[in-house]
């Protein structure tokens, strides 16, 4: 028994979709608190105008009644408001009646950092739109409400997980005024915690069981990450391996948490600290050097409305991220088809090893 997500959506389309399948049935979830997570995701110094377009908020189109899962497939929905300004340029089949809005026109100045070129050249597109659509971030919405779900079932655990930016110039407002009065970005660092995780989820037995590797791989798949660390990580090779390590007491606790509450891929009963650093943002108002794909000419990349920063809204989709795989692998250990065998597993599993 695992959780399984499938996610789609561009950003100027319709909707993001997600379809949750392997919940046990009779979660109860509250639109509230998704839809709190989603205003989270939005909010944050440096966003972009889009942001005042959309009022993101969940809709449940199937696996949920009365607000308690059943145990099957939950579809979650997030419209994008802003697809009323591009119903010609994104709509999904071929459009009818004049040209009007926006995305009309083939893009073909791809953004260094962005998917645009590569995109392009292996999908065989002709518009780099084809391929900025769905590598944009804005997907990341959707992510936020499965996370949310996931957190729902954590808590059943009594495990949390938060995620905040670090108080660096990504996440301070003057620092993004100075970098958009220079038509500049910035990037940043967010930390991850997650409080009241078992010893003993995830494995040592094989590579894909590990849950630092499966935690680096769910974060290191956001949008502009580029680096992701297990606690102390990157710091712990410059030091001893007296001072790297946790000391276990008597109580089978440590005095510090150097490891992040990770040891050789498996939970060990300290906090979950996962770090995560993300590179300025690719569209840059003050556009680098690019070709134009129509002529082969040097040209300058592609300017559109963006994030200065997105720092923020990276702490929200990392904690989600986190919330998402702490709860894949509390269903693979824990399993039960009723929320109430999942929990009774639990409380059996922790008799047995305290
Ligand atoms: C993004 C570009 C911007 C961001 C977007 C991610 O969108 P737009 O081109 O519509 O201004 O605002 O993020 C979101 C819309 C969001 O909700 O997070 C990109 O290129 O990745």
């Amino acid at each position: 028994m695992t959780l399984e997500l499938a996610t789609a959506g561009e950003s100027h389309g319709p909707a993001l979709v997600a379809i949750v399948s392997g919940l046990p049935a009779g979660l109860v979830l509250e639109k509230d608190a998704i839809d709190a997570d989603l205003r989270r995701r939005q909010q944050g110094y440096g966003r972009s105008p889009r942001q005042q377009i959309e009022t993101d908020e969940v809709e449940v189109l199937s696996g949920l009644r009365h607000g308690r899962t059943l145990g099957t497939p939950l579809a979650l929905v997030v419209r994008n408001r802003d697809h009323e300004n591009w119903t010609w340029g994104m709509s999904p089949w071929p459009p009818e009646g004049e040209p009007v809005g926006k995305g009309v026109k083939p893009v073909t100045l791809p953004r260094p950092g962005h998917a645009d070129l590569a995109g392009v050249q292996k999908y065989g597109l002709a518009d780099v739109r084809d391929a900025l659509e769905r590598a944009s971030a804005r997907h990341t919405a959707v992510y936020v409400a499965a996370g949310s779900v996931a957190k729902a079932l954590l808590d059943e655990l009594g495990i949390e997980v938060v995620g905040e930016a670090l108080a660096e110039a990504g996440a301070d407002p003057a620092a993004i005024d100075a970098a958009r009065a220079d038509r500049d970005t910035l990037g940043g660092r967010v930390e991850v915690r997650a409080r009241g995780v078992p010893p003993g989820l995830g494995s040592y037995a094989r590579r894909e069981d590990r849950l630092d590797a499966r935690l680096a791989a769910a974060v290191m798949g956001i949008q502009a990450v580029k680096g992701v660390e297990m606690g102390d990580g990157f710091a712990l090779a410059g030091l001893r391996g007296s001072e790297a390590h946790d000391e276990i007491g008597t109580d089978k606790r440590r005095t510090s948490n150097r490891a992040g509450g990770i040891e050789a891929g498996v939970s060990n009963g300290e906090e979950i600290v996962v770090r995560a650093a993300m590179k300025p943002l690719p569209t840059l108002m003050k556009p680098l050097g690019s070709v134009d794909l129509a002529t082969g000419e040097a040209a300058t990349a592609l300017v559109e409305r963006s994030d200065v920063s997105a720092v923020e809204a990276l702490a929200v989709v990392a904690e989600a991220a986190v919330a998402w795989e702490l709860a894949r692998v509390a269903r693979e250990k824990f399993g039960g088809d009723a929320l109430a065998d999942f929990v009774r597993a639990w409380r059996a599993y922790l008799e047995r090893i305290s």
